[in-house]
């Protein structure tokens, strides 16, 4: 491998930040995105990877992600700049051994530090790795504008939220049988806030910050991509039909039964 950034992981991450910013999410540096690294995306980077750095705070202790790699946007950085130049705009981190600590293996060359967001990132991620066995390695954070506007008019409320999103197109509640929880407003970038959205990762894979963004959870790119996208499309057409003036019709509530039945899932309502 001449490149790191021609490994598959690296490639989806990338593509990840190219189509986030697309798509509107990512005005400025808004928005990041971490992946946690399985032993073989760590040995297939080896060659690329330097141990010296200095160890740094995470600012919140995650000793379940002991000696794990992630790969992560930087703080301040823009997603339309990562396709360009990911060297400068993302970088792998080791967490040490007692999950206080990180530190920068590659990327960043111009400096920076990891996302303003690692606290929360590195907590979503110990609780859905012991939840989940291992499985979910990606926590994705942007500012989809329909998804955000909603948080000025939907009650913030998990259960009146979660229902008028699944409401908004069939097969929504089988994207998210959990549903969808909502952090109040409060200041980013810190432990309180990482805090209560690793509370709801307990719950959910989707978590909503009033008057802010989201952010989602899931296994792969693509699930946690299409998680944020179908969430910002029920966002938005809910915008849409509160924009017409309102429902006239509806699914009806034996609806959703007859779907959960149907489809095999749990809905969470
Ligand atoms: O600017 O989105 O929440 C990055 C962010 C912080
Ligand atoms: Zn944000």
């Amino acid at each position: 491998m001449s490149q790191i950034t021609e490994l598959k992981f690296m490639r989806e991450f990338i593509g990840v930040c190219a189509e986030g910013y697309r798509l509107g999410w990512h005005e400025r540096n808004g928005g990041n995105l971490s992946y946690r690294m399985s032993d073989e995306d760590v040995a297939s980077a080896k060659e690329f990877l330097q141990d010296g750095a200095p160890w740094q705070d995470i600012g919140t202790e995650v000793p379940g992600l002991k000696n794990e790699y992630f790969l992560v946007t930087g703080s301040g950085k823009h997603m339309r700049n990562v396709p360009l130049c990911p060297e400068e705009n993302i970088c792998i981190v080791k967490v040490d051994e007692t999950g206080t600590k990180f530190q920068i293996q590659w990327g960043l060359v111009a400096g920076g530090r990891p996302t303003s967001e690692l606290p929360t990132h590195l907590m979503n991620h110990e609780i859905k790795k012991q939840l989940t066995g291992g499985a979910y390695r990606v926590i994705y954070h942007a500012h989809p504008g329909n998804l955000i506007a909603l948080t000025f008019v939907l009650p913030l409320e998990d259960k009146a939220f979660t229902h008028e999103l699944w409401e908004m197109a069939t097969e929504n509640p089988v994207v998210f049988p959990q549903g969808i929880g909502i952090v109040p407003w409060m200041v980013p970038g810190g432990r309180d806030i990482a805090i209560a959205t690793s509370k709801l990762m307990h719950k959910y894979d989707v978590a909503v910050w009033a008057h802010h963004g989201l952010f989602c959870a899931g296994p792969t790119f693509d699930d946690t991509f299409g998680l944020m996208n179908t969430v910002e499309k029920a966002a938005e057409i809910c915008v849409k039909v509160k924009s017409m003036g309102g429902k006239c019709q509806t699914i009806p509530e034996k609806g959703f039964v007859q779907l959960a039945k149907d489809f095999n899932i749990e809905l969470n309502s």
